[in-house]
């Protein structure tokens, strides 16, 4: 995934072919589109295939099972041409190393505390733990809190370079330019874009808001 303008769109659009507009539409200003059961529920996996071709697509499937199945899932979401691909830590080494091996020379991001308030229930007595899951089965990075840029932090110091995915921006009240500052390398917005009026104009105006910040 290039790193040009460091957001990525969380295309949670369930209409399919307002989805494909609105990656139209911002394509050029994403550095990658991130898709999640949603839109791969209402539309089939056809739509990864078809932005892959556009853009560099992550999977958020927050994959968590057993290796065997992890790698099976994987190797689906690998052959409809997504570059990335999303997993849970809590299953353990074993499976989120069967996600690096099936993704190949493709990334994989580890979840360690979500961005919600009930991310701090579970995921954030546990993120630092998640964190050296990520570095030790070899993930590209891992997914840390726009909501808590504090955290970022913490997380930034456990996963070195790896890099770090950062959502809860806009709808759920995190600010792009904090993430960054705290040490992410991308943030994800989704209804902030998809929602808009108009998104080309809103994924413009993160953009001069990373820039400025
Ligand atoms: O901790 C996480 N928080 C989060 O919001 C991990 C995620 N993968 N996400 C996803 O990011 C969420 O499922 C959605 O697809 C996107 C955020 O969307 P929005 O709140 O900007 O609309």
């Amino acid at each position: 995934m290039r790193r040009r303008s460091r957001l990525i769109l969380a295309l949670d659009e369930t209409d399919p072919d307002k989805a494909l507009q609105i990656a139209e539409a911002v394509g050029d200003v994403v550095d990658g589109v991130k898709i999640n059961y949603p839109l791969a529920l209402s539309a089939g996996m056809g739509i990864v295939e078809e932005m892959s071709k556009k853009a560099s697509v992550i999977c958020d499937f927050k994959v968590a099972d057993i290796p065997n199945t992890n790698r099976l899932i994987v190797e689906q979401v690998r052959a409809k041409g997504a570059e990335g691909v999303i997993c849970h830590g809590f299953v353990g080494h074993d499976s989120v190393k069967a996600c690096a091996d099936a993704m190949g020379d493709g990334e994989v991001f580890v979840v360690t505390e979500m961005s919600h308030p009930g991310g701090m229930e579970f995921t954030q007595p546990n993120a630092e733990a998640l964190a050296r899951v990520a570095v030790e089965a070899g993930a590209t990075g891992v997914i840390a809190p726009a909501t808590r840029p504090e955290r970022i932090k913490v997380i930034r110091k456990i996963v070195g370079d790896l890099k770090i995915l950062s959502p809860g921006v806009g709808a759920q009240g995190g600010k792009a330019s904090d993430a960054l500052a705290a040490g992410a390398d991308y943030v994800i917005v989704g209804r902030a874009i998809y929602q808009a009026e108009e998104p080309r104009k809103a994924a413009e105006a993160l953009v001069e808001e990373i820039e400025n910040g």
